[in-house]
């Protein structure tokens, strides 16, 4: 861990100043009101752990088991769109940090980055995130490239039954390639390091998508694109396509319902993320920290809980897991990092949230993160 650095939660201040405007509203934006983002952060003020001070001290192993491999820690890159355009090349710096550390990324179909390059960079070892694409041939080509590409596990995002209304994304005309407009350009000239080194990588485009997409389209029409072919309505006889079209694990990410994860284990998925996207689409809904607690209870010995949505540090990471998740993932951290540090970004938010992590289990006295649910301790919201 580098101290010269920012650590949580200057992280996110020191990535505001160096990435456009446009770009880091995107970022850290929620939808409506940004009620859910601020939920999701909250949810965690109210879980405490306690700690074992007289039992004898542990030697501490963050390593956990999941899809039959060794993560070196409980936590991995969430998928998050349009990475480039917050910092140049980002996906491949936290997908080659990520596999080197052992831990999993996940690579979001908007990405600046084809699939092709992210499994070549991580040795296959990436997960994949698809949305429920409209255009069957689209969701058929798309899943036989992710399958020669090599990738083993396949996160289906549920939660984006329609596109967020996202006010910051709206004002600012977000787009991938950006607007070249003279507001956008006033921004990006504010950001030298991300101005040259953008020049440098070659304006973020999407890439995986970039093959199904018509010529010219103009970023006015990105939008309506997603909305209508990449983003398609996902329901149960859907997925069940999805799932009887994948061998790996099938990962169903979004849900913070317990309804919908009896649901996810009925249709024979390997584990759900409760999510609720960060608070990017239902701006009043649950946050999974309200409910995973239940879902761990019903749910917990059929399907695996993964949990993103307000992760963002190393100590968050252990709350997550005190109240039942089995991983977790963290968005926003990670490009924050990136933005803030460059291209050591990725090795650098990994380092972090290690050292904040192995603190917290050794101030608790917990060896392994599997065993932080006996530290937790019952309070308002907490059973
Ligand atoms: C302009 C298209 O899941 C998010 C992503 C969706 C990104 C699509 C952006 O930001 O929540």
């Amino acid at each position: 861990y580098n101290p010269k650095y920012p650590d949580t939660p200057s992280l996110k201040r020191a990535a505001k100043r160096r990435i456009p405007a446009f770009a880091f509203d995107y970022l850290c934006g929620g939808c409506h009101d940004e009620i859910g983002v601020a939920h999701n952060a909250g949810a965690f003020e109210h879980v405490k752990l306690q700690s074992d001070l007289l039992a004898p001290t542990p030697e501490i192993d963050l390593s956990v088991e999941l899809f039959g491999q060794r993560y070196a820690a409980p936590f991995g890159v969430a998928p998050v769109g349009l990475q480039g355009l917050m910092w140049p090349k980002a996906p491949e710096i936290l997908a080659k940090a990520a596999y080197r550390a052992k831990l999993p990324y996940v690579l979001s179909t908007v990405s600046s980055a084809s699939l092709e390059t992210i499994a070549e960079i991580s040795e296959g070892t990436a997960w994949y995130q698809l949305y429920n694409p409209t255009d069957a041939k689209i969701r058929e080509d798309l899943m036989g490239r992710i399958k020669r590409a090599g990738y083993k596990v396949l996160v289906v995002t549920v939660d984006v039954p329609t596109f967020g209304y996202r006010p910051r994304d709206i004002k600012n005309g977000l787009a991938m390639p950006p607007k070249m407009n003279l507001r956008n350009i006033l921004q990006m000239m504010q950001c030298p390091a991300w101005s040259w080194q953008t020049l440098l990588a070659g304006v973020p485009e999407m890439q995986t998508l970039k093959p199904y997409m018509p010529k010219n389209m103009p970023t006015s029409e990105l939008a309506n694109f997603m909305n209508n072919t990449v983003m398609g309505a996902v329901d149960f006889d859907s997925l069940k396509v999805i799932r009887d079209n994948w061998d790996g694990p099938l990962v169903l990410k979004g849900l913070v319902n317990p309804d919908d994860v009896k649901q996810a284990v009925a249709l024979g998925a390997d584990a759900v993320v409760l999510s609720n996207h960060g608070g990017r689409q239902l701006d009043v809904g649950e946050s999974p920290l309200d409910t995973i607690q239940t879902i761990k209870r019903l749910y917990g010995d059929k399907i695996k809980l993964l949990m993103d949505s307000g992760v963002q540090s190393g100590g968050n990471v252990a709350q997550a897991m005190a109240m039942g998740a089995d991983f977790t993932l963290l968005g926003r951290t990670f490009v924050y990092a990136c933005g803030a540090v460059g291209h050591h970004g990725g090795e650098h938010a990994i380092d972090m949230l290690t050292q904040q992590m192995t603190q917290v289990m050794g101030q608790l006295k917990c060896p392994t993160p599997t065993q932080l649910p006996h530290f937790l301790k019952a309070g308002p919201g907490v059973a």
